[in-house]
């Protein structure tokens, strides 16, 4: 790759492109190969992985189930994004963008509807069940804003930011300029609603929290990209006031586990299948703390 470089009159695919996942990355769409999905026994069937993107539908489940909405109960598979299971064939049936998360509702068994894009699946589950969004009209159409604004967003975070600073190659000024201005931008757009309310609607905590959590609460936290100190995220004090509040709620940090393949062991439920899955995780994270207190 150059700086100088001039662009063909047509592109073609250079499949030795560089940088992190560009093994995966295809200009084509469709399966790559034959493989059904497995079909566990509850009503929502989940495709994913704990990437943000993946770790708002599992919040959001874990939420509902924490209301008492027992029809919110689940069956969350590992898919494997690295390892290209997005394009086996049952994934690409259930979401043909092959990208997690993707949801099959299997409450009517004879009519399963699939769901994929994670704001669709948020905004799927809130009418289902009636809950995390608000009724009030102009709250709702706040509500709405919010979760939009994190679709249309965070890909300038990812696939811009992220992109440029954590894992393109080579680094390159302009691209990591421009989509860190964008991305502080973005933040403080955040700082200053969350300045004027508790939650990104209003009073209420919604799927437009949950959302927008996932992606601008774990940068906030330091924890996209090894990005903290370069975006002087602890800046952002309201936003960090609304993260911190989040991340502390039960169904947060049961959901922030599920399909998660990276950290600490003790951090990590690669399936989930009942709410008993998470006892073995905690018991984990109790015999860690445990042989850490035998050693000291
Ligand atoms: N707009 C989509 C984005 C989903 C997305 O980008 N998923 C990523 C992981 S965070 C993925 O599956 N990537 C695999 C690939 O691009 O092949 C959503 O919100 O659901």
């Amino acid at each position: 790759m150059t700086a100088d470089y001039t662009p063909p009159s047509v592109w073609t695919w250079d499949t030795a492109s560089g940088g992190k996942f560009a093994n995966i990355n295809r200009p084509i769409a469709g399966a790559t190969h034959d493989k059904d999905l497995p079909v566990g026994k509850h009503p929502f069937q989940l495709y994913s992985l704990a990437t943000p993107n993946g770790v708002k539908v599992t919040v959001m489940l874990e939420e509902l189930l924490a209301l008492g909405y027992s029809g919110a109960e689940y069956d969350a598979w590992l898919i494997r994004i690295n390892e290209g299971d997005q394009f086996g064939s049952g994934f690409v049936a259930v979401n043909p963008n092959s990208k997690i998360p993707a949801l099959m509702d299997r409450s009517n068994p004879d009519k399963p509807v699939r769901v994929f894009e994670s704001g669709a699946i948020l905004l799927h589950l809130a009418n289902k069940f009636g809950a995390f969004l608000p009724t009030d009209a102009s709250e709702k159409a706040e509500c709405l804003s919010w979760l939009f604004w994190q679709m249309g967003s965070a890909p300038y975070l990812g696939g811009g930011f992220g992109h440029f600073y954590a894992y393109a190659p080579t680094k390159m000024q302009y691209p990591i300029d421009r989509f860190a201005m964008e991305v502080k931008r973005q933040m403080d757009v955040l700082d200053r609603r969350l300045a004027e309310s508790s939650y990104l609607s209003g009073n209420q905590y919604t799927i437009a929290d949950m959302a927008v959590w996932a992606w601008y609460g774990a940068l906030a936290k330091g924890l996209l990209y090894g990005a903290g100190e370069f975006l002087t995220v602890q800046n952002y004090t309201h936003v960090l006031r609304w993260t911190d509040e989040i991340a502390n709620r039960p169904a947060v940090q049961r959901g922030r586990m599920v399909n998660r393949v990276m950290g600490k062991p003790e951090s990590q439920l690669h399936e989930r299948h009942d709410a008993s899955d998470f006892d073995a995780v905690l018991a984990k994270a109790d015999q860690a703390k445990a042989s850490q207190g035998s050693t000291s």
